[in-house]
């Protein structure tokens, strides 16, 4: 029996043998490290091949499956300041926002599931298997346009002193990701480099 995975859309066999019988395990590798410009997922499905005597007889295509791939959205935290400087001692918010381009709509992000962590927290986390410190934005501001290209940007904002007492934050931070869902339920991620400067107050002792 042959059985290979086949791109639907391209129509084109992604892994698998043709001709080569298979027996026992078979394993695939699926292509989601490929990058898919401007779209989310792709449809797959199995073609199976059935051999006698070393000839195909019949074949058969499995269900359709669709692998779905995170999107990248592109961050601006603090659409008005270039190096993103943040005082850990602040009381008021860090503004983020999630760029609109030609292809993605970022009004269409579930504003209930998008947190922000220090990038390196988040790896740390991910390494142990761990959820690292969730910090969900305390405003929302949609529809403003934050950098004048006519699209429309999701503007949502932190809250500083959350982001520090939870650990999304500390005087290490160089990069801060942004992780959510849209609506369909499709994951982004983003990221953006911070610089953390001193507070007007004599700065605390250090870790
Ligand atoms: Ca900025
Ligand atoms: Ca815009």
């Amino acid at each position: 029996m042959n059985i290979a995975l086949i791109d639907v859309e391209a129509w084109t066999v992604v892994d698998g043998a043709g001709g080569i019988p298979n027996n026992g395990t078979v394993d695939f590798t699926l292509p989601v490290r490929h990058r898919w410009p401007g779209k989310s997922s792709r449809t797959y499905q199995f073609y199976i091949q059935y051999v006698e005597d070393g000839k195909p007889i019949t074949w058969t295509y499995g269900p359709h499956f669709t692998v779905v791939s995170e999107v990248s959205v592109s961050l601006d935290i603090k659409p008005d300041d270039a190096p993103n400087s943040i005082n850990l001692k602040s009381q008021g918010v860090l503004p983020v926002a999630i760029l609109s381009t030609e292809d993605y709509n970022a009004l269409e992000v579930d504003e209930s599931t998008v947190y922000l962590v220090d990038s390196m927290i988040l790896e740390i986390a991910s390494a142990l298997g761990e959820d690292p410190p969730m910090v969900f934005p305390v405003k929302f501001v949609t529809e403003e346009d934050v950098n004048g290209d006519g699209l429309d940007d999701l503007l949502l904002f932190f809250s500083v002193s959350d982001l520090v007492e939870s650990g999304a934050l500390d005087e290490g931070t160089e990069e801060v990701t942004l992780i959510g869902e849209m609506f369909d339920g499709i994951p982004i991620k983003g990221f953006d480099s911070v610089r953390i400067v001193p507070g007007s107050t004599k700065g605390k002792g250090k870790k």
